[in-house]
């Protein structure tokens, strides 16, 4: 991987980038191009992951290591690249219903996480080992070791996050969410020490109730974000999410479906917020709000257009940190 930078370095001092979700990867990637392990942690949330045919599946997890080692199933952005399903064919001929797509890869490192977690290991530990076999050398740590779950409720009830987001295809209304575990549950210690020796701190373009939402539920991790310079990239543009339900459980919780909404949601822990071309207009509102607006082509349909947008951040960050005194 490519990370030098001839004109200086790309960001003076130690970044933390939030994550979870393909949008929250992609530009954990784009970063990851840029900038070198030591300047670089990955915080990912765990809320989506569950125990599924006896497996731990960790899909915000998976699904940055994947982006960062360059495996990632190039169109759906988790999952794998080149990926067979025999193993879950044959679940299926022998009676189990394939509501939730494994493939034969993917289930190869779940069998392996499976093994180290029962061997007493810790998910941070686990994460690391599993990073090292793909080649990705950046700190990728789970939001916590204690389990966290986000729980969907609806008008049907409650619903487990994987139930509501992919057996039922997000189709209930989301009328709030609980996170069971949370009152038992703390950062890991990696990620204490990363939010403390971070110098900037970057909340991807993931969904910011069920991706970045949980992280920012754990105890102490709203302070230490507050008390360092902070952005967000909006993972909504021209009103709608470029993957994923954000816009339509924005607008199930009465909130303005706009980048404006998601700076607002975003109001009492940013310093800056980047938004998309399309929504330009919106930068002046951002800075009546007391947050400093970064307007850029936003979309990363490939690599190199997320080295470019993970460019432009650290390039506003810098600038952002320049004027902050911490
Ligand atoms: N998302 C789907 O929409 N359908 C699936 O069958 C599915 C399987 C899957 C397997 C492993 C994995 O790591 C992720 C998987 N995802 C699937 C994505 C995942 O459930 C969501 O993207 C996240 O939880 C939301 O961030």
């Amino acid at each position: 991987m490519d990370v030098s930078n001839p004109q200086g370095s790309w960001f003076d001092g130690k970044v933390v980038a939030l994550a979870g979700g393909v949008g929250g990867a992609k530009l954990a990637h784009g970063l990851a191009q840029l900038l070198p392990p030591e300047q670089l942690s990955i915080i990912v949330n765990t809320g989506d992951d569950f125990e599924h045919l006896g497996l731990m599946i960790c899909p915000d997890i998976d699904t940055v290591l994947y982006n960062l080692a360059e495996v990632n199933h190039p169109v759906q952005g988790w999952g794998r690249a080149n990926e067979s399903f025999r193993v879950l064919e044959e679940a299926q001929r022998l009676g189990h219903d394939p509501w939730f797509l494994l493939g034969d890869k993917d289930i190869a490192l779940h069998l392996l996480r499976r093994s180290m977690l029962d061997a007493g290991l810790s998910l941070t530990e686990v994460t690391r080992n599993l990073a090292r076999r793909l080649g990705v050398w950046h700190p990728v740590l789970p939001m916590s070791d204690q389990p966290v779950r986000t729980v969907i409720i609806t008008p049907e009830g409650e619903m487990p996050f994987q139930e509501y987001f992919v057996r039922r295809r997000t189709k209930p209304t989301m009328l709030g969410m609980r996170l069971a575990g949370l009152h038992a549950a703390r950062a890991s210690k990696s990620v204490q020490e990363a939010l403390q020796a971070a110098d900037g701190i970057i909340l991807c373009p993931s969904n910011p109730f069920v991706s970045i939402g949980p992280i920012l539920s754990l105890p102490g991790v709203r302070e230490w974000i507050t008390s360092k310079p902070t952005i967000a990239v909006s993972p909504i543009i021209g009103g709608q999410a470029l993957k994923g339900p954000a816009a339509k459980m924005m607008k199930e919780q009465g909130m303005a479906v706009s980048a404006l909404g998601v700076a607002q949601y975003y109001a009492d822990l940013i310093e800056g917020f980047v938004l998309d071309e399309a929504d330009s207009s919106l930068a002046a509102e951002v800075k009546r709000l007391g947050i400093t607006p970064f307007v850029t082509d936003s979309i990363m349909r490939n690599k190199s257009e997320r080295r470019r947008l993970a460019t432009k951040v650290l390039q506003f960050l810098k600038q952002l940190t320049g004027a902050i005194e911490v």
